[in-house]
């Protein structure tokens, strides 16, 4: 395994757009409805245990949260969305603020959509889908806790997903996760390794 991702660190958090930090070097972010796993899934990512805050509540992630490997390489964990018992004005709020970060953000180079396995492509998930490919940056999508299926039925979902992906002309890669189990994790690095230009 690379040994960068274990030196990941809390660097900064944003609110607005306009307090994201100066664009340098690349970044790669995770997005996915509230309580889906994205702050797990860093965690898993990076082997550490609470670098992302992780909750049982839906809505922990209220914030950008940057996470530095080093000066040019940045993960970034995005609040969750789909929340039911969020005010819609912070609803509204964080919509457009994710989509201006899609739409804008230089150093983006990489989305990865988290989605729990038993709950895929819900309406606010191809919303991201959409904005990523009117973006053009690298998307992934990782179905995760797929501890919580047998093997079956989740390889089962991770076809039907992709099938949905194909039918609707999306590019993207995927594969199942799970951050319990500690599965799944070699792929994701493989990719971010690319992303992250690791492998030149
Ligand atoms: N069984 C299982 N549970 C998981 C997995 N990943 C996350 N969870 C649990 O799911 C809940 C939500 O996890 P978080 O990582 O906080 O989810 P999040 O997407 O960051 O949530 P927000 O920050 O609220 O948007 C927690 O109770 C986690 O322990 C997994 O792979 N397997
Ligand atoms: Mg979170």
């Amino acid at each position: 395994m690379n040994p960068t991702y274990q030196k990941a660190h809390y660097v900064h958090s944003a609110h607005n757009i306009d307090q994201l930090p100066p664009e340098r070097g690349l970044e790669i972010a995770f997005a996915g409805r509230s309580n889906a796993g994205k702050s797990s899934a860093i965690n898993a990512i990076t082997h550490q245990n609470r670098l992302a805050k992780v909750s049982k509540t839906p809505g922990r992630t209220q914030m950008i949260n940057f996470f530095a490997l080093d000066e040019d390489r940045h993960i970034v964990d995005l609040p969750g969305y789909g929340f039911a018992k969020v005010p819609l004005s912070v609803k509204n709020h964080w919509v457009e603020t994710l989509e201006r970060y899609l739409a804008a953000r230089q150093t983006l180079v990489a989305l990865v959509i988290v989605m729990d396995i038993r709950h895929p492509l819900r309406e606010q998930d191809w919303q991201m889908i959409q904005w990523a490919q009117s973006s053009r940056i690298e998307l992934h999508l990782l179905l995760t806790k797929a501890d919580k299926l047998k093997r079956g039925a989740a390889n089962q979902q991770l076809f039907a997903v992709q099938k949905a992906l194909s039918e609707a002309g999306v590019e993207a890669s995927l594969q199942t996760f799970s951050a319990t189990k500690r599965e799944g994790i070699d792929d994701i690095h493989g990719l971010m390794d690319e992303w992250f230009k690791y492998t030149d």
